[in-house]
């Protein structure tokens, strides 16, 4: 009992030193602590054993404390606007670290080259939109249960922080009119920060970023969709991949697919693993006419996905949630 109490104030003395307090519990002493256990006599198995589970307690609360504190340290004593070199320090920065962009941030803008280099142009989405464009010119009929698929958050004044880049065909369409008549065509891509109220686990954010294609012609093909969505994957993984699509339903196109590259084994994908990556089809000509375009004239096609998965998926991220959480070990991977 005596070395148990020994054990139990070397750790709590480690745990309050250690910047990984949580590696403390994988001590030896804890683990032949653990392991005396079977070498003793029986009558005296349920005392000691309430001891070690006491300890475990102590020392699993200590290391909560611990880590805590650690999380206070770094979200509460930054005084926001200081500047950088000021901060850099109290977060636990390096002094030779001079910040960097986010993956995120990288990535998208790896994603928009791409497509700038296929002929679209690059739009920023917008963060508060109305309900006409998140819904109403995309052919969401009032009070269709389909709205109820996009889980979105609502201000008190009825705007909404848009739950998908769609929320920029309207405008997109709007404004190529013009364009679409002088030259033959509309080709854009809109990006951006996303929204929605929905349960958080390792692939689901309430915040991420999508990117989404559109572009309309008088003779626009799903043939000339799947080859330029083929062709963006290829480049952005860097290797040849396999596609397929299945039917889904979105009020604004139609057909509507989802779209799905088999996992490439070089990211640690087994033959026959597919993954869906976006939602995609034909216009629907209801969103064609709510922007002036005549649907009896013109076709388009336009597709829209997550950038955060893309990005999990060409590093091997296996929770999405590391993007938001601030976390320097995380984000110094990507330097
Ligand atoms: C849409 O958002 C449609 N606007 C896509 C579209 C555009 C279809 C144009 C047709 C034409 P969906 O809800 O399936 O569809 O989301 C598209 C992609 O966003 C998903 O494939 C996924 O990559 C990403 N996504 C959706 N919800 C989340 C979430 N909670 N966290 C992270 N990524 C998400």
């Amino acid at each position: 009992m005596q070395n148990i109490e020994d054990v139990k104030n070397n750790l709590l003395s480690q745990i309050a030193a250690s910047d990984f307090p949580r590696e403390i519990l994988k001590s030896s002493e804890l683990k032949k602590l653990y392991g005396a256990i079977s070498s003793m006599p029986v009558e005296q198995r349920g005392i000691y054993g309430k001891s070690i589970n006491d300890l475990k307690i102590v020392l699993e609360s200590a290391v909560l404390t611990k880590e805590t504190e650690a999380e206070d340290l770094s979200v509460e004593q930054i005084d926001i606007t200081a500047p950088f070199d000021v901060n850099g320090g109290k977060i636990g920065l390096l002094s030779a670290e001079n910040g960097s962009s986010h993956p995120l941030t990288t990535e998208l803008e790896n994603v928009i080259n791409i497509f700038t280099r296929m002929g679209f142009e690059a739009i920023e989405s917008r963060q508060i939109d109305d309900d006409n464009h998140m819904f109403g010119t995309l052919n969401f009929p009032d009070n269709h249960p389909a709205r109820d698929g996009y889980d979105t958050f609502r201000t008190e004044e009825g705007f909404i922080p848009p739950a998908h880049t769609s929320t920029m065909q309207n405008r997109i369409l709007k404004a190529g009119k013009a364009k679409l008549e002088a030259d033959g065509q509309i080709a854009a891509v809109s990006y951006g920060r996303v929204f929605r109220n929905e349960d958080i686990d390792a692939t689901h954010e309430h915040t991420f970023y999508q990117c989404e294609g559109v572009f309309v012609s008088s003779d626009a093909t799903l043939g000339q969709m799947l080859g330029t969505l083929r062709s963006f994957f290829e480049v952005y993984y860097g290797q040849k991949l396999k596609i397929k699509t299945q039917p889904a339903y979105f009020p604004f196109v139609e057909p509507g697919l989802e779209f799905a590259i088999e996992k490439p084994v070089a990211l640690g994908g087994k033959p026959g693993e597919w993954l869906e990556m976006l939602g995609c089809g034909m216009i629907h000509p209801n969103v064609l006419r709510s922007a002036g375009i005549d649907p009896e004239k013109y076709r388009g096609f336009a597709w829209g996905g997550g950038i955060d998965r893309l990005v999990m998926l060409k590093y091997g991220i296996e929770d999405i949630r590391h993007f938001e959480s601030g976390k320097l070990a995380f984000l110094r991977k990507f330097v």
